[in-house]
């Protein structure tokens, strides 16, 4: 099998190159190994930047976004049994995100891929890259019980942060950056409308909590979780009044119960792979880097990239430089270090780790209330949510 750019992973990332490079011209082929199915249910991310809502209109998958997606130009902060909510268009100039699944931007993806794509194949799994320092890079994969090659121009890993391309860059050209926290996110589906209208992010002293929606009929939550925490061993109730007692204020406001449909827990970490780059291998969102989920950055970051890729490869198409394919890791790592840095002092800023100090604790607070009384502070959160902007 032979093709322009081979893509290991359907995600977000690779779904969505595959999309750009076929909206070019560009031909492609995408290796996942999981079913459709699965790629379509695994429960993720929730919140699209500004930018990200442009880019997939741009590239005509924007459609069922624009009609069942909610737009949101706020979140709010809980702390201390007080509210206080950012307005994001009047702190930045007019943006503001949308709440749209990570499943359902997959499904809308993947239904184009398949009516007017190139080969997307499920069940094929990625068992190395060869080559990335040739002119014809390979990848090797298991599809249907058999061994086959997929010959390139390039291969771009977006299989994710267990995926196998990362391994193929050599240690003595690799540098991690890496952050563990010591705390998990058990995140839950119910069948019950959101009890705010907008996303709000707790900070209490039992630990973080957060209330976002997947519709106006399901409500997403997080608790933060001692790190290795087991999602069986919470009960629904117990899940409940935890949520109650992080969320609860002064003014009354209550939380709406519902049926739990799934609960899974989430390890915290930051990392950074660098470069984003070796020959003619290129990693592209969580393969490359991830952030912990208090940001909502993942996602966001993925989708930079591809853009950040596809875009250099048309410019060599139309140019002849490649100019911009040399600098994709340097402009891909300055936005991701924005991220990086964003998610740090949200997940720094509202978890409570477990040794924390008295001291840690006043700062905390500190810097909550400095965001509800400093517009310049409201602000540097309100742009960093709301997305930084591509090179
Ligand atoms: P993905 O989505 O992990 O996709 C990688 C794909 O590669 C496949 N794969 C392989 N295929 C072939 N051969 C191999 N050897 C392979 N190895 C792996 C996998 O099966 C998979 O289909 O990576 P991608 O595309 O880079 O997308 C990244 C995002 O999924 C991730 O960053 C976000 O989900 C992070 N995230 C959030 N991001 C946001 O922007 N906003 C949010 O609100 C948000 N909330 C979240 C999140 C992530 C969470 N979890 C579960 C980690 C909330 C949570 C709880
Ligand atoms: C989600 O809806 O899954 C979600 C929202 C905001 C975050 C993380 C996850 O920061």
């Amino acid at each position: 099998m032979r093709t322009t750019v081979g893509i290991i992973g359907a995600g977000p990332a690779g779904l969505l190159l595959a999309r750009l490079l076929h909206n070019a011209g560009i031909d492609s082929v995408v290796l996942e190994s999981r079913d459709r199915a699965y790629v379509e249910r695994r429960q993720r991310a929730g919140i699209l930047e500004q930018g990200t809502v442009d880019v997939l209109r741009a590239a005509g998958v924007g459609g069922r976004m624009d009609r069942e997606g909610l737009r949101h130009d706020g979140i709010e902060l809980r702390f201390a049994r007080e509210r206080h909510r950012v307005d994001f268009p009047a702190l930045t100039g007019g943006s503001s995100v949308m709440v749209y699944a990570q499943t359902e931007v997959c499904k809308d993806l993947i239904a184009l891929q398949i009516e007017e794509g190139g080969p997307l194949l499920f069940e094929a799994e990625a068992l190395a890259v060869e080559g990335a320092e040739s002119e014809r890079p390979r990848v090797r994969f298991r599809h249907e019980g058999r061994e086959d090659v997929l010959e390139c121009d390039y291969v771009v890993g977006c299989d994710g942060f267990w995926g196998v391309a990362r391994r193929a860059i050599p240690a003595e050209h690799s540098r991690v950056f890496e952050r563990m926290y010591p705390f998990s996110w058990l995140g839950i589906l119910a069948d019950v409308p959101p009890s705010h209208d907008e996303l709000v992010y707790a900070r209490h002293d039992r630990g973080f909590a957060l209330l976002s929606m997947r519709s106006s009929a399901v409500s997403r939550l997080y608790l933060q979780v001692p790190e290795g925490t087991d999602a069986g061993s919470w009960a629904d109730e117990e899940i409940w009044d935890e949520l109650e007692r992080r969320f609860e204020t002064a003014d009354g406001w209550s939380l709406k119960r519902g049926g739990i449909t799934s609960k899974s827990v989430t390890p915290m970490r930051s990392h950074v792979h660098e470069p984003m780059r070796h020959g003619r291998l290129f990693l592209a969102g969580d393969a490359a880097h991830i952030v912990p989920p208090t940001g909502a950055k993942g996602l966001n970051l993925a989708v930079g990239d591809v853009v950040t890729f596809a875009r250099a490869l048309v410019h060599l198409e139309e140019t002849g430089s490649v100019e911009r394919l040399d600098a994709y890791s340097e402009t891909c790592l300055r936005r991701v270090w924005q991220a990086e840095r964003f998610s740090y002092d949200m997940t720094t800023l509202l978890h409570r780790a477990p040794d924390a100090t008295p001291f840690e604790d006043r700062v905390q607070l500190a810097r909550l209330r400095r965001i509800a009384t400093s517009r310049a502070a409201e602000t540097d959160l309100a742009e960093g949510y709301t997305g930084f902007p591509l090179d």
